[in-house]
């Protein structure tokens, strides 16, 4: 065949084994190569069964994203897998690893299928914008029904190989040798000579759902909530209602013209984009991924708040025994009963058992002792947000911790690098800024200090991953990437509020551009009183925040703050008391106060985001503008449809994006609206964020 496919006999079995790291994706020499060997094995009369098996950590996971965008190269996946349906001598597919998208796909193209315990299986097509588009949303429905299916194309979420058997994807669970498995699954079946079974074929499930057409409204109605903004969940959903009205034929064409609209939106575009910048994240050009990496077997978190106990879940999650250390028993007992109360709530969901709750709680150890943190491979510092006390906590550290063990700052603002000189090993200093719920936010920044070691880098870029993150390196300044920019953000919003809105305008705004909440809501969830001591300790002043605070509105924990809220409700209720101090204040900075519309909210507020971010990209604070985007999407919910502040930018256009930038800084809007030297350049040369992170920053 070619060097991607391999074809042996065993028996009367034609063996055909794919080998393309890392993932066996279904790119055109794979599917050039298992077209010919198919065909090799239908002509070759010795040949009774053929078995399908991958080499390598896994079954294809997927069609090759990279090759989206370019022309369609023959044979398609859809053609392949006409030519194994159509196959007369039986296929079986060995599954190991994770069979997604395409993957799955060419699976159920199969006649059988049989998995390993461990496999995982899937269509997370969702994720990166499109929906299964070989197949997927036709033959999936005939073997699971309607509603499994649009549960599992619509969400993504991949199950394992036990369920998979247990809702008929596949035919058998093997605990033994999968090729021999495989193979001896093949030899069986050829030898029954039973009629082939087609999935295309099973109509049962497909025609009990055609009389039951309100799951289809039932479930648009359910993903325009759950999936907010997002076109391929309603997409997907089409195209499996088609299966339910159409033959399989029309069905497929119904899926064709479907995916190949999503394949062209922006939204996809994006998707696609934010699926490459979260695995570039993890690649630092002067840190090898051979680095050699130190041990972290055991942790420790200093301070047991919000985020200390958000941070020691995380390790006790990935099963990494921990030690929690509070100054006082009250708030150790604190922080251990909200730890505990977040399992016990996750378990009521269903989503770990009693046991799980027991096993995570027996691996956190908390203490009173510093003195306990000594055997710990890595120690996380999550005091409260003052230098004099984080330099203390780490000259006491220093002197305690383990040689070798990494000593990390969970600061969100402070200069890692003075945190570091507060110790005898600044090589071993770094920061690990994590997001508050710090169990639940994706994000975390990885801080390199300047005297930070490579190998500590390395380790903390795996670590992420190993708790379930999603790193981003970033340099010292003050606020990182991600607060740096934010604050940039909610000069804007507080800025258009003295122009002219109200926090509901900007909010709204905001909300229907895609994120979450607004900066309004957002800072009453987060609570205004923090933000407002920091004012006071340095001087500054935001005069509607400000008067807020002096009222006792901390926002939602004081049921008052931007909004009102009720006892029972974290809904935002607009107050006429806040309404008339926004309008004093700002009628003391502007003589007249304006309508100003979304279309502005929203490009101060997100072009102050990617102005900022641009300058933090000259300056290498982050390596990649897509990194910013990581940053944004996994630690601030900038919605992922776009891609990311900066790839929102790039769609907008680098040139119309200077022009606007320019336009607040004529309108008189500050000194802020100075266009990063970056854009002005890239803009002249016609060229993008993108093409820069391609040419190497
Ligand atoms: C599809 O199938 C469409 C069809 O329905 C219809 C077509 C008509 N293609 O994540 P990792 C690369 S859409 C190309 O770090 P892990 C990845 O970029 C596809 N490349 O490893 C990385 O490269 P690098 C549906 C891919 O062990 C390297 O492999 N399938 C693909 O943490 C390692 O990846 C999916 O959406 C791909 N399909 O996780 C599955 N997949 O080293 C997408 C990976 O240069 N993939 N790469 O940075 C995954 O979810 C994870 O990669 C997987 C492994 C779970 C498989």
């Amino acid at each position: 065949m070619n060097d991607l496919v391999r074809y042996a006999l065993d028996g009367n079995v034609a063996v055909l084994t794919v080998d393309n790291p890392p993932v066996n994706a279904l790119g055109i020499g794979v599917r050039t190569g298992l077209k010919e060997a198919i065909e090799r094995a239908i002509a070759d009369p010795e040949v009774d069964a053929i078995a399908l098996v991958c080499a390598g950590r896994t079954f294809f996971a997927g069609a090759d994203i990279a090759e989206f965008g370019k022309p369609p190269a023959s044979p398609t996946l859809r053609e392949l897998h006409d030519v194994m349906e159509r196959c007369p001598k039986p296929i079986v597919a060995g599954i190991h690893g994770t069979a997604l998208g395409g993957g799955l796909e060419t699976a159920l193209a199969c006649h059988y299928r049989i998995a390993v315990p461990g496999a995982v299986l899937g269509l997370p097509e969702v994720k990166l914008g499109i929906l299964p588009g070989a197949g997927g949303t036709q033959r999936l429905p005939r073997l699971v029904g309607v509603e499994k299916a649009i549960e599992m194309i619509c969400t993504g979420e991949p199950i394992g190989a036990r369920q998979a058997h247990q809702m008929g994807v596949v035919d058998a669970v093997t605990e033994g040798d999968l090729r021999e498995a495989t193979i001896d699954y093949a030899d069986h079946v050829a030898a029954e000579d039973h009629p082939l079974p087609r999935v295309r074929d099973r109509d049962r499930l497909i025609a009990e759902a055609a009389r039951r057409p309100e799951v289809f409204q039932a479930a648009r109605e359910h993903y325009a909530k759950t999936r907010r903004g997002l076109m391929a969940p309603q997409h997907c959903i089409s195209a499996i209602q088609a299966a339910t009205e159409m033959d399989f034929e029309g069905g497929m064409r119904r899926e064709r013209e479907l995916f190949t609209e999503l394949l062209n939106s922006d939204q996809s575009k994006a998707q696609r984009h934010f699926f490459f910048a979260e695995r570039q994240a993890r690649k630092i050009p002067d840190v090898p991924r051979d680095t050699t990496q130190r041990e972290i077997a055991t942790a420790a978190i200093i301070g047991a708040g919000t985020m200390g106990g958000g941070i020691a879940m995380n390790f006790a999650n990935a099963g990494v025994p921990t030690v929690i250390v509070e100054t006082s028993q009250e708030a150790l007992d604190r922080g251990l009963g909200v730890i505990r109360s977040n399992y016990e709530r996750t378990a009521r969901k269903g989503r770990i058992s009693d046991k799980d709750v027991e096993a995570r709680m027996a691996l956190l150890t908390p203490s009173l002792e510093f003195t306990d943190v000594s055997d710990a491979d890595i120690i996380i510092e999550a005091v409260f947000e003052n230098m004099d006390l984080k330099k203390e906590v780490f000259a006491k550290l220093d002197i305690i911790a383990k040689p070798g063990a990494i000593l990390a700052t969970n600061t969100s603002t402070l200069d890692v690098n003075a945190i570091a000189a507060a110790t005898a090993r600044p090589p071993s200093v770094i920061g690990l800024h994590f997001f508050s719920p710090a169990n639940v936010m994706r994000l975390l920044e990885v801080v390199r200090g300047d005297k930070t070691a490579k190998d500590v880098i390395a380790t903390c870029m795996d670590l992420a991953k190993r708790i379930g993150k999603v790193p981003v390196l970033a340099g010292v300044c003050h606020g990182f990437i991600g607060n740096r920019m934010l604050h940039a953000y909610f000069d804007q919003a507080y800025a258009l509020l003295y122009e002219g809105c109200q926090p509901r305008d900007v909010d709204k705004a905001i909300h229907d551009f895609g994120l979450k909440m607004g900066p309004f809501a957002m800072a009453d969830l987060a609570g205004l009183d923090v933000s407002w001591r920091i004012r006071k300790e340095t001087g500054q002043t935001q005069p509607i925040a400000d008067r807020l605070c002096e009222l006792g509105r901390f926002g939602q924990k004081t049921e008052a703050g931007f909004y009102r809220y009720s006892q029972y409700s974290r809904t935002p209720q607009p107050d006429p008391e806040v309404a008339a101090i926004v309008e004093e204040e700002g009628l003391k900075l502007h003589d007249t106060r304006r309508e100003i519309d979304a279309e502005e909210i929203v490009n101060r507020c997100m072009l102050a985001l990617v102005n900022e971010g641009a300058k933090i990209l000259e300056e290498g604070i982050a390596l990649r503008a897509s990194d910013i985007d990581v940053t944004y999407v996994h630690g601030y919910s900038f919605p992922v449809y776009r891609g990311g502040p900066m790839f929102w930018a790039d769609m907008l256009g680098l040139d119309r994006v200077l022009e606007t930038i320019k336009g607040f800084h004529a309108a008189g809007h500050g000194d802020v609206w100075q266009p990063a030297p970056l854009i002005e350049r890239l803009a002249a040369e016609g060229s993008s964020f993108q093409d820069h992170d391609q040419a190497g920053g």
